[in-house]
């Protein structure tokens, strides 16, 4: 008999793409955050579910297979393969790669359509308006502006056209209070605060009933007893998260594990679906809320939007292949503070892997490495009594746990990285003056604890920093000797033990090159 698992659970999701086009930075970037975060999780011992994949349906997906001259099964099953690659390309650790078009997500979206409606909150009318096929979205007139006889959205700066159709609407109008109360009672529901307050001054502002079927197109989940009509895109994207943990099955073992869900990652372009529209739906069905939408920036190439008709998208590939993996990952994550809008650029990237991996980190563990496998006997140095200096550094480096704790509570990944960098930096300086290659003729039994006192920080840094770049992380570990059931953060209880042997030190984390003209 197996023994119960006693871990906490938590359940992360990232927003599913739309996979029409081709993957870009900015999709790599919500993935990489996610997947720091349930690294982060699991190496805190927690039982993680880390759910992310596809949004296969809607009028934009089948307009785009219709051009190619296939189907929207065969296009959205030839993207999907796409976007399975990236994830694998960018080492996501995922625990399913849900798209909307498996079959248990149908009979998820039409219970949750069920539940609505027996709560009284879906009613059958006709909707006219300004709808935008790119945004899956109706507009209000205000919030149009013509241009050159076209109508565009003001937010969305999409394309819309008159569309009269009969719909089935949900009653979101009814949900404003709770929505307020929710907001009230559950401050950290939404952030960063600048992007939740935008959120719930547009609740306050009064909310319409909002249209949730379409009949103009096939190509989605049937609304349950009602011919010619599918579900708005919506409505079937944001049940995803339930599909994910076994919904509707709620007496199963893994939703009663995972739901509700502790954090949904998602771009600003979505907080009003994920803020708004969600909570009030899964109110409807009498299902529990998830515990925080977190809404992270745009980001930008050299501070320029990323548009095909500029050229500028960078492809995830492109970029991995002329950095590397983690330098790709600690780029994205250091630079820019998660929520804020951000840019990235050939010299920031480059800047960032030299001074701060290959320099910071790299160089200091390759000087301290080196130097032990000459000077001792290629184990682990045995150090003597610490200075007031030594215990100041392996106190802070023993906080560092706690710091990374508090900043990835509320997904500051770049504080987090930036409190861990600051106390490598220190140690930079303490082994630059303590000169243990000095030590080495005149004092060889403190170089031994100068050594210690280095390679124990340098072992924190790097289970700490696994989340961020877990395949360079693993190789250092390799290199201070650190057993595979040693790198969880239970494990840095207990300090690097003096003795264990060591494998010849190679460097970790080399130095930009640019590639031959
Ligand atoms: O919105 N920088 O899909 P999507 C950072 N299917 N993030 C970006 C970005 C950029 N330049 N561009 C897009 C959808 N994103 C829906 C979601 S969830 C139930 C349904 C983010 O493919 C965007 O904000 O257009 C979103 O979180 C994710 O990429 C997928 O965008």
């Amino acid at each position: 008999m197996t023994s119960p698992d006693t871990r906490p659970a938590y359940y992360l999701t990232t927003a599913i793409t739309y996979p029409n086009g081709a993957p870009h930075i900015g999709h790599a970037y919500e993935y990489i955050s996610a997947d720091a975060m349930a690294r982060f999780k699991r190496l805190d011992g927690f039982d993680v579910f880390f759910l992310t994949g596809t949004d296969e349906h809607g009028l934009k997906i089948a307009q785009t297979a219709e051009k190619e001259g296939i189907t929207p099964k065969e296009f959205v099953d030839r993207q999907a393969a796409v976007y399975r690659e990236v994830h694998e390309l960018l080492g996501t650790s995922y625990d399913r790669l849900i798209r909307t078009t498996d079959p248990d997500h149908y009979g998820a979206a039409q219970d949750i359509w069920k539940r609505m409606e027996a709560n009284g909150d879906i009613y059958l009318g006709k909707y006219e308006g300004w709808y935008s096929v790119r945004d899956e979205a109706f507009y209000a007139e205000d919030e149009t502006v013509v241009r050159d006889g076209v109508r565009y959205s003001k937010e969305s700066d999409t394309e819309l056209t008159w569309t009269a159709e009969e719909s089935y609407f949900f009653r979101l109008s009814a949900y404003q209070e709770r929505l307020l109360a929710l907001y009230e009672a559950q401050p950290e529901f939404g952030a960063p605060r600048y992007r939740f307050n935008e959120v719930i001054s547009f609740v306050k502002h009064g909310l319409e009933d909002l249209s949730i079927s379409r009949t103009s197109f096939d190509w989605g989940v049937p609304v349950p007893d009602a011919p010619g009509h599918v579900m708005y895109v919506w409505v079937d994207a944001l049940t995803n998260y339930l599909t994910g943990v076994g919904y509707p099955d709620v007496e199963s073992a893994q939703f009663a594990r995972f739901w509700p869900a502790d954090l949904h990652i998602i771009g600003k372009d979505i907080s009003r679906f994920h803020a708004i529209y969600w909570p009030a739906f899964l109110m409807s069905a009498g299902l529990e809320l998830p515990r925080r939408v977190m809404i992270h920036g745009f980001l930008q190439n050299n501070g320029v939007k990323m548009s095909k008709s500029l050229g500028n998208v960078v492809a995830p590939a492109d970029m991995i292949a002329q950095y590397g993996l983690d330098p790709v990952r600690y780029f994205l994550l250091r630079e820019v503070p998660f929520g804020a809008d951000g840019s990235y650029s050939h010299d920031a990237i480059v800047g960032r892997k030299n001074a701060d991996l290959a320099n910071n980190l790299g160089n200091l563990a390759q000087r301290s490495l080196s130097m032990v496998a000459k000077n001792c006997g290629g184990a682990v140095p045995e150090p003597g009594a610490f200075t007031a200096e030594d215990e100041g550094l392996l106190a802070r480096a023993a906080d560092l746990l706690r710091v990374n704790r508090e900043a990835y509570a509320v997904q500051d990944f770049h504080g987090a990285l930036e409190q861990t960098w600051r106390v490598l930096g220190d140690t930079n300086a303490y082994f630059a003056e303590q000169a243990p290659w000095v030590l080495r003729k005149t004092d060889p039994a403190r170089m031994a604890t100068v050594l210690y006192v280095t390679l124990q920080v340098v072992r924190t840094v790097a289970t700490l920093a696994q989340p961020v770049m877990p395949e360079s992380c693993g190789k250092l570990l390799d290199l201070l000797g650190v057993t595979d059931d040693g790198r969880d953060f239970a494990a840095l209880d207990a300090p690097l033990t003096p003795g264990t042997p060591l494998p010849a030190p190679v460097p970790v984390f080399p130095r930009h090159e640019e590639p031959a003209a």
